[in-house]
């Protein structure tokens, strides 16, 4: 049997493994013993990730919309289609009516690909992809307090910390490699507090659980830092020396008093206390967070409150202790990284700014960059609505179930005239499509994914593609060619030169520097070892920014006729839309099924049993949905994970956006909820 070393393809931990090809098909894996991530294990998704791979459904041949019904065809007809109608939209209505949606499931040199076909081929800066739904309130808040929005450190980090504050990540579940470093952190002795409205397993291991009410994190860490200052816990040499904008910040904290904050969050004055005493008094004390914190309209003003409180400690620009936002796809940071975001080329560096403008205009031999703002994810969508977008090319994503108020998203993409879907499966999306493209699976292509941690690292292939299938790099070549953009790189490796060339916080990554475990960004010379963690000596923006911030509340409260807060997320067993874990049959056996939790006095109440179909409400639509009675959820609350297309949670989330990143409010809206005739 052959065995390929590879990267997974699940989450951001970047476990690295082995997958196990018996005659040209991949029959199962084994983790890497020596990798730092994996160090021979893995969760459920990853010891079974050989079977999506094998699924008779891959997507085999190009497929286009004859008479309403998408048929097989060869690439030169499919290609032709695509060509012609991306061409007349673009003459029509010029470069921005035409869109592009990137994948964080594809590798950094096809997301390089994909921004440079959307800048260099089409012309618009209409590039985004889901970090949009997912840490674009981290990239936008950080950018401000630090000059640069990755985790600060490295997971391995975690093992050695006394204090962890984790807050709006369910890591164990979710991030199953980074929840084993926090089991073991505790095992050494660590404190570990959890600010999470829901009783994730972590909590088990809590020295401490504030359940704030879903959308009043500000509030809450407000109030401990309000006591942080009041107790003469902070940092006073720190704050001097490596921070500016204390006294504004300092002013807010005077409204919130424990009392009100108490009031805010429900979160008892006397934890809050605890809580803040715990965080900072400890030297090795870390913040780890996910999508509690930005999936709000509040989403930047969250994270710019954990950056407030990471520099009132001065916990930050050392090891084992940072701010730790862990992403969530195995490439979304990436994808970021490769510029797939309308504001950004690679390595975060603005279009804006004139003279980068010209350093890629030379680079990619073109005479001018697009120079107007491009559209993100759910601006795309309306605009598509309104029928001012008018093509969306669509590369490894499910808008379909994954964006908020999906009824809006299917209006938006039947009102297109063109949508071409590229993915691995026919998703919800891909059955819209008027072409659909089929890519090949991570397990058939090289390239390079960047884990949470910054960390690049391979992926080699193991076996041939299906039908006739092609990897993505290979496809937008060709679309690009169509666009009249020539684009002809003989392997991912020679992107990776061009990317290495054009961006300096990968400037010494290079493919035979990759073969052992990968390098960490930022990365910028051929002989740079890579960088643990960031913030050393000084923040990549000089000093350490404070932000004045006040509480919000979320753009819909609960009132009498949706008395319920609804937040919905994820679950161990499954991965977003469901496309490749509800094929694998380990995994749908266990979570065959979507299902809302619902608290036992609440279902006690309403007349509801464990097991019962409800129907769950909002101003959006409605769903029917088995009902979970479990004290996860406290009371007038409700959890229901996105996975499942049968109840789609995204027909009942709000697209309200925070103005700063245009993240949407995944995390809280209001419900109601009844037992299902
Ligand atoms: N098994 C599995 N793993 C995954 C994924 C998957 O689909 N399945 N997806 C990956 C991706 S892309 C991502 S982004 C990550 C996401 O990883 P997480 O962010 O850990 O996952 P979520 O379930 O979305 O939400 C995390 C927690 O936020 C809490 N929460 C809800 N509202 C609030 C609030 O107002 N404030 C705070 N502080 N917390 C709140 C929820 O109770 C939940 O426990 O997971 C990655 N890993
Ligand atoms: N209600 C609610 N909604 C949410 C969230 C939430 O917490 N609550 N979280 C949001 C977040 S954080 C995220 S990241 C998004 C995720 O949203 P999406 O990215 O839309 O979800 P996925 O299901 O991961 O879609 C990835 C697609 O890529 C395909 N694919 C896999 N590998 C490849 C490949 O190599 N090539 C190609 N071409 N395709 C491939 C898969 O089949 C799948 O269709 O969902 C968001 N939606
Ligand atoms: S922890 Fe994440 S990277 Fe590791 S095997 Fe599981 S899904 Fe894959
Ligand atoms: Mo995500």
């Amino acid at each position: 049997m052959k065995k390929v070393l590879t990267t997974c393809t699940y989450c951001g931990c970047g476990c690295n493994f082995y997958l196990q090809v018996r005659d040209g098909e991949v029959v199962g894996v084994y983790p890497s013993k020596k990798h730092p991530i994996s160090q021979g294990i893995l969760c459920v998704k990853g010891w079974n990730v050989h079977e999506f791979i094998n699924h008779p459904a891959r997507l085999k041949t190009p497929l286009v919309k004859k008479n309403g019904a998408l048929v097989p065809v060869g690439w030169d007809e499919a290609l032709s289609v695509v060509g012609e109608k991306l061409n007349t939209i673009r003459r029509q209505t010029g470069p921005d009516s035409l869109g592009f949606l990137s994948s964080a499931k594809c590798t950094n040199e096809e997301n390089y690909l994909m921004m440079k076909l959307a800048r260099a081929a089409c012309g618009t800066n209409n590039v985004d992809h889901c970090a949009r739904l997912c840490h674009a309130s981290t990239v936008a808040g950080l950018a401000l307090a630090f000059g640069s929005g990755a985790m600060t450190n490295s997971i391995n980090e975690v093992e050695d910390c006394d204090v962890l504050l984790i807050t709006g990540s369910n890591t164990t579940e979710q991030h199953p490699a980074t929840g084993n470093r926090i089991i073991r952190a505790y095992d050494k002795g660590a404190k570990i507090i959890i600010a999470d409205p829901r009783e994730i397993p972590l909590a088990k291991y809590a020295a401490l659980h504030m359940r704030q009410r879903p959308g009043t994190d500000i509030a809450l860490f407000n109030g401990m830092m309000k006591v942080i200052v009041d107790e003469n816990l902070l940092d006073k040499e720190y704050i001097e020396m490596r921070t500016e904008g204390f006294e504004e910040f300092r002013k807010v904290l005077a409204r919130y008093p424990l009392e009100q904050v108490e009031k805010i969050t429900n979160v008892p004055a006397a934890d809050i206390k605890k809580a803040a005493r715990l965080y900072a008094s400890s030297k090795k004390a870390s913040i780890i967070y996910s999508m509690g914190i930005t999936q709000h309209t509040t989403g930047t003003d969250n994270v710019l409150t954990l950056a407030n409180l990471v520099l009132l400690t001065g916990h930050v620009g050392f090891p084992h202790t940072g701010i730790n936002p862990l992403r969530g796809q195995n490439n979304v940071q990436g994808a970021c990284d490769m510029g797939a975001l309308p504001n950004v080329l690679s390595g975060y560096q603005a279009w804006a700014n004139e003279e980068l403008r010209k350093k890629f205009e030379k680079a990619w031999a073109i005479e001018k960059l697009p120079d107007k703002m491009g559209l993100t994810v759910v601006e795309m969508i309306n605009a598509a609505a309104k029928g001012e977008l008018k093509a969306l090319y669509i590369m490894g994503e499910n808008p379909m179930l994954s964006d908020p108020n999906i009824t809006h998203v299917e209006e938006g993409l039947r009102k297109l005239e063109f949508l071409v879907v590229q993915d691995i499966f026919l998703t919800e999306t891909a059955q819209l499509a008027d072409v659909v493209l089929p890519g090949t699976s991570f397990a058939e292509k090289d390239g390079t994914f960047t884990n949470t941690e910054r960390r690049v690292q391979r992926i080699r292939k193991s076996v041939d593609p299906v039908g006739q299938s092609l990897p993505d790099w290979q496809i937008l070549q060709k679309i690009a060619k169509l666009l009249g953009y020539k684009m002809d790189y003989g392997s991912p490796a020679k992107i990776m030169e061009e990317i290495a060339s054009v961006t300096p916080i990968y400037g010494g990554i290079f493919y035979d520097r990759l073969e052992e475990f990968g390098l960490q960004w930022p990365c910028p010379k051929r002989e740079h070892p890579g960088t643990k963690f960031l913030h050393r000596e000084a923040f990549s923006r000089g000093k350490g920014k404070f932000s004045p911030i006040d509480h919000l509340p979320p753009a819909e409260e609960t009132d009498r006729e949706y008395p319920f807060t609804l937040t919905t997320g994820r679950m161990y067993f499954h991965f977003h839309t469901g496309t490749m874990t509800r094929k694998t049959s380990q995994l749908h056996r266990e979570h065959p099924e979507g299902f809302v939790e619902v608290n036992p006095a609440d279902a006690k109440e309403l007349g509801i049993r464990s097991g019962c179909f409800v129907k769950v409400i909002t101003r959006r639509g409605s769903i029917n949905i088995r009902a979970q009675v479990s004290t996860i959820v406290p009371g007038k609350t409700i959890f229901i994970p996105f996975h499942f297309r049968e109840a789609a949670a995204n027909i009942l989330t709000n697209d309200a956006l925070d103005p700063k990143s245009k993240i949407p409010e995944f995390k809280v809206c209001a419900a109601k909820v009844e037992v299902s005739q």
